[in-house]
């Protein structure tokens, strides 16, 4: 496998104005004709006169023919993954046949089955899977899609757009055609059919059009849709309100499958879920699923703009759409609930994987240069890390301008696709910010860190600020030029109080700096007395820092800072410190510290009534493995996870009496609702229980108990199990035993199920997760109970991690098994093993030899990119 490079691009030779479609359903195969409407490119600088079409080689071609006359086989060729028509005219109708095997298609990709009925995933290249297409998206069609099926079998016959026309044939099958009246790739087509039940509603767009709503699901799941159909109406809303922008086709629908490789797909008109992120229900999902669905429904739902009617041109421009939508799914999350709240949750998840990824042998920049197979560039540094691009372009830029910035871009290339560099000359032309030094976060891997330094004076009452910025080297990237960085900052009096100061002729309790060389000295003055800094407000840049806080300092900043995001990263820092000592007493046989500095911290939290419930369950969350193990020079798995567990036994038993009352005082007796003031007292709860638990005090299994057995609705449920799982009391095998009985009629409580129980902490464990493997519930068709179990396991340290190499060897098995069945997932899972560089040597060595015995293998390229990459 060969890779291709985005400074080759070159625009399409040819052009489809109008792509029409025909799918005549069977169960043993599928029959698709397509007519497309082409012509030259004039735009194009190649003259040459064959027309080379992707193509995959399941497929099997039945005829083709250019305006209604057949070619012969000599007039074009096949490869494994083209078609090549050796003369093309200026303008014509090519005409192509091909037969497929929806039943067969193992890599969910293209048409494929899924239950019983048929659906699709097209992005990135799945469209060439069906028929012989120019798949890549700078090619913008106008489609109309015919099926043709047995009503019986599928009485839901869908596509994009709106349904024109239905019929029967003569031989009494079906026939609806459906038409999409906007121009759009080939990756955001879709088609379902199957039998299934749906809901209905109605939106009412903001110049008064009536959009019909409707959900598919299967029959048996249609009673959880509500909560994601108030979601996309919340979500239609919101994207008027905020962005303006209005649904243009007269109905929008989502269908749910239960195998899917990604969560969801932004198909024109026709959202596909997989049934993990949108199905809900109090007695089946949690709250944080909740907050999940929600999330996806409007990520999918922002797309049909930021990613729909504005397009990528070529596949190296991915962040252009997701960047900018995950920005406006997690605004409008955090519109939707707590704004602090959901920034730590992000900037927790992006520090912990975005932060290894880049840190890793698959970095690379939000604008990728170069990819084997672009499955494999669906990351979270073109998500997650472009999100936070465009979150600093609205801090540079202010609200207002901002919004002109994305009414610019939304209206100048409307119908178009498009690049990064356009995303950003918008957002410059609207503002007449220059952002020119800004946009090498585009095409720069890697985290910068930061260095601060202060200095303050008495006599001036001034604070110099210095700061150093470098970035790490990447593969392929060897040195890295400074990045306009902009770093919102606050003064905090050692009394706790906000300090005004003046900075750059502005006086404010706080300020935006624009760090944009290799060193800096930023000067404030009119600052009363010695200040503590916050710094990185609301983690106004997606870099490390570092600054020598002591430990007085950062209980200050964790009880005083007005900023909320930093009150938390104050209690982070405070318990990162204390782990790593943790750690270094732990990897050299030392006794271990039974004082932790948090025990005050968290005491004063507990014990204040004002504070709000989610943020202090956020606090007392100690730093994660992932986290730890990102921050560690050398990991050491097993003595990571030690100083976790030595240090919640410690807090656990220091503040047990605080953690039982806080437990008590939240039990709540209301019937439950996913609304953030419930959310926010089950977390902090269910957190204070997993304390309570975790210390010597056995009358908290008592209530353990309680809330597993009595629970109406899973978040507590769940929390019971896995707390019991977690803290390994004796009672979690019978605990996991009764769950799997109660909920194993609902497949997607039984996922929580295989996760958990592959997660145990046991040296045997691995025996477990053969089991597992190899239970009635588990299907390895099905994407999310692979992912179920693996993903359990990699949680065990002591399953996974094995000092004899047992827990790699097992998912480096399951690598190879899926390599050929399902690329996509197979590429997926490797992830773990990817990192073997940063284990230390006895672990890590053993890794890469998993590594070299999958490569090996005759590979997909997707796991021949991330194999080799992980090897080199
Ligand atoms: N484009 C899809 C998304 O919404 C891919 N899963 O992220
Ligand atoms: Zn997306």
């Amino acid at each position: 496998p060969s890779a291709i490079y985005l400074k080759d691009y070159t625009v399409p030779d040819f052009l489809i104005d109008k792509t029409e479609l025909t799918f005549e359903l069977e169960e043993a195969n599928v029959l698709v004709t397509s007519r497309l409407h082409m012509r030259r490119n004039a735009l194009s600088s190649d003259k040459v006169a064959s027309l080379v079409l992707d193509g995959g080689d399941e497929m099997k071609l039945i005829g083709v023919a250019i305006d209604n006359v057949s070619l012969s086989a000599d007039e074009y060729q096949i490869t494994n993954q083209s078609l090549e028509i050796f003369s093309a005219p200026n303008e014509f109708v090519l005409t192509c046949e091909t037969l497929v095997e929806p039943q067969n298609n193992t890599r969910l990709e293209g048409l494929y089955r899924s239950s019983s009925m048929f659906c699709t995933q097209c992005e990135a290249e799945g469209f060439r899977h069906i028929t012989y297409y120019l798949d890549r998206p700078d090619v913008m069609s106008v489609f109309t899609t015919t099926i043709i099926g047995d009503e019986e079998k599928y009485p839901v016959m869908l596509s994009n757009g709106n349904e024109v026309e239905r019929g029967k044939t003569e031989d009494g099958k079906t026939v609806v055609t459906w038409h999409d009246p906007f121009k759009k790739p080939a990756y955001l087509f879709a088609l379902v059919a199957g039998n299934l039940a749906v809901q209905d509603d109605v939106f009412k767009t903001k110049s008064g059009r009536v959009v019909t709503l409707r959900i598919f699901t299967e029959h048996h799941n249609l009673e959880k849709v509500d909560y994601a159909m108030g979601a996309l109406k919340r979500s239609m809303k919101w994207d008027e309100d905020v962005y303006g922008r209005e649904y243009d086709l007269d109905i929008f629908m989502v269908v749910a499958v239960d195998d899917f490789n990604m969560g969801a797909m932004e198909n024109k008109g026709l959202n596909i879920f997989n049934s993990s992120c949108l199905l809900a229900s109090p007695e089946t999902t949690t709250d944080d699923a909740y907050l999940r669905i929600e999330a996806i429904v409007a990520h999918e739902y922002f797309h049909n703009w930021s990613g729909n009617r504005v397009t990528c041109r070529d596949w190296f421009q991915l962040s252009l759409k997701e960047g900018f939508t995950v920005f406006r799914d997690q605004t409008f999350s955090s519109d939707m609930h707590s704004e602090t709240v959901k920034r730590v949750e992000d900037v927790s998840f992006l520090r912990t994987a975005q932060f290894a990824e880049d840190a890793g042998p698959m970095a690379h920049p939000v604008r990728p240069e170069s990819f084997i197979e672009i499955s494999n560039f669906y990351t979270l540094t073109v998500y997650e890390k472009g999100s936070e691009i465009v979150r600093m372009i609205y801090t540079l830029l202010g609200e207002q301008a901002f919004r002109k910035g994305s009414d610019l871009y939304f209206d100048r290339h409307d119908g178009q696709a498009v690049t990064c560099d356009d995303f950003v000359a918008a957002m410059e032309d609207a503002s007449g910010v220059d952002l020119s030094q800004f946009k090498r976060w585009y095409s720069q891997a890697g985290t910068p860190e930061l260095l601060f330094e202060s200095k303050y004076s008495v006599t001036d009452k001034t604070l110099k600020l210095v700061v150093k910025q470098t970035t790490p080297p990447t593969p392929g990237q060897e040195s890295k030029l400074p990045l306009h960085i902009p770093i919102k900052l606050g003064l905090i009096s050692k009394d706790g109080n906000e300090l005004e100061s003046t900075y750059s002729g502005e006086t404010a309790q706080e300020h935006v700096l624009h760090l944009k060389s290799e060193e800096a000295t930023f000067e404030f003055s009119g600052v009363d007395s010695e200040p503590v800094p916050s710094i990185l407000r609301g983690f106004s840049a997606p870099v490390k820092y570092e600054y020598a806080y002591s430990t007085e300092e950062l209980l200050l900043l964790m009880s005083s800072d007005s900023d909320g995001f930093n009150r938390w990263n104050a209690a982070q820092q405070l318990a990162v410190r204390e782990l790593k000592s943790l750690i270094h007493q732990i990897k050299n046989g030392e006794p271990l510290a039974d004082q932790s500095d948090l025990v005050k911290g968290f005491k004063s939290l507990l014990l204040n009534e004002e504070l709000d419930p989610a943020m202090v369950a956020l606090i007392l969350e100690l730093p994660s493995q992932a986290y730890l193990s990102e921050l560690e020079k050398e990991i050491d798995p097993h003595a990571i996870h030690s100083a976790l567990t030595h240090l919640t036994k410690v807090i656990a038993n220091a503040l047990k009496e605080e953690f039982s009352a806080t437990y008590m005082n939240n039990v709540e007796s209301t019937v439950y609702e996913p609304n953030a003031i419930q959310i926010a007292k089950r977390a902090l709860k269910n957190i204070a229980l997993h304390y309570w638990v975790e210390s010597d005090d056995v009358t908290a299994l008592e209530s353990l108990n309680e809330q597993f057995s009595n629970s109406d609705n899973m978040t507590d449920q769940y929390a019971a199990l896995s707390i019991a799982v977690e803290a390994g009391v004796e009672k979690a095998d019978v605990m996991l035993a009764t769950f799997y009985d109660q909920w194993l009629h609902e497949s997607l409580v039984v996922n929580k199920w295989l996760t958990l129980s592959a997660s145990q902490e046991n040296v045997d464990g691995l025996k477990r997760v053969e089991e597992l493997m190899s239970h009635p519930a588990f299907d390895i068709k099905n994407p999310n109970k692979v992912r179920a179990v693996l993903g359990g396991m990699g949680r065990s340290v002591q399953v996974f991690h094995k000092e004899d190499g047992s827990g790699y060897r097992y998912l480096a098995d399951q690598i190879i098994y899926l390599n050929k069945r399902n690329p996509q997932l197979a590429s997926r899972i490797c992830t773990p093993l990817t990192r073997w560089k940063k284990y230390k040597s006895s672990l890590g060595d053993l890794m890469k030899l998993e590594l070299e015995r999958i490569q090996k293998e005759d590979l997909s390229k997707d796991v021949y990119e991330v194999i080799t990459k992980s090897l080199n």
